[in-house]
């Protein structure tokens, strides 16, 4: 049946080996996640980091779990403390944790156990630059990716930057998992297109779970 090619039901997309789209896998836990989200900010508040070579970030970035990514003049690292607060990052919500291993485990990584997530929080005109994730310890250990709320285009680069990326569309509910051969793999997302979105409203937020150390 033609139909079949159209619909939206979940499937698991494969982008390349070691990286797979787990399409509207989040969707059936989306408003505890959200919660989950604010009431992580409420502790540990969004805020534009600096990078390294004086950029203000136009994505709002928090953490929670043991460590938390961050950027400022001096560089890039994982830390347990916020720096803002100088207090450690909240505790990884439950419903954060079992999300990330489930969806890692159903992508081939099983035993995921993240100790930390990166959550960014993109308004219209938000975009991050290809890059590559090397903060981290060991990378045999995978990531995991959820997007609620806003569609964006995400940026799948090669294994060098000057590889022009393909883009592919990622909306509310969809996990990527990368690891393995596409752990280094560069990546970006291009600039948020304006929208409301019934469950985040003006926003886009990205749930990035790692194991930092
Ligand atoms: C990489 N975040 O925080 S993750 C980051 O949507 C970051 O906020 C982005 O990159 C965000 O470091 C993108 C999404 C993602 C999805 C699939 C991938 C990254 C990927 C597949 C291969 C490599
Ligand atoms: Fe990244």
């Amino acid at each position: 049946m033609p139909g079949d090619f159209f619909d939206d039901q979940p499937h698991d997309q494969s982008l390349a080996p070691g990286a797979i789209i787990l399409s509207g896998f989040a969707r059936p836990i989306d408003s505890g996640l959200l919660t989950a989200v604010a009431e992580v900010a409420e502790a540990a508040p969004f805020r534009n980091m600096t990078t390294p070579g004086g950029w203000r970030m136009s994505v709002a970035m928090t953490n929670c779990g043991e460590a938390g990514w961050v950027t400022d003049r001096s560089g890039y690292r994982y830390d347990p403390r916020d720096p803002e607060t100088k207090t450690p990052w909240p505790a990884m919500p439950a419903v954060f944790r079992d999300l990330a291993a489930r969806a890692a485990d159903r992508a081939g990584f099983p035993g995921f156990q993240p100790d930390a997530c990166l959550i960014n929080r993109y308004a219209p005109g938000a975009k991050l630059s290809l890059h590559q994730d090397k903060d981290e310890a060991d990378f045999g250990q995978p990531i995991v990716s959820v997007s609620l709320g806003l569609p964006a285009t995400f940026l799948w680069g090669g294994t060098t930057r000057s590889e022009r990326p393909r883009r592919i569309r990622l909306t509310h509910g969809d996990i990527a998992v990368w690891g393995g051969p596409a752990r280094l793999t560069f990546h970006g997302v291009d600039t948020l297109r304006d929208g409301d979105h019934p469950a985040t409203g003006p926003f886009r937020y990205n749930l990035t779970f790692r194991r930092a150390r």
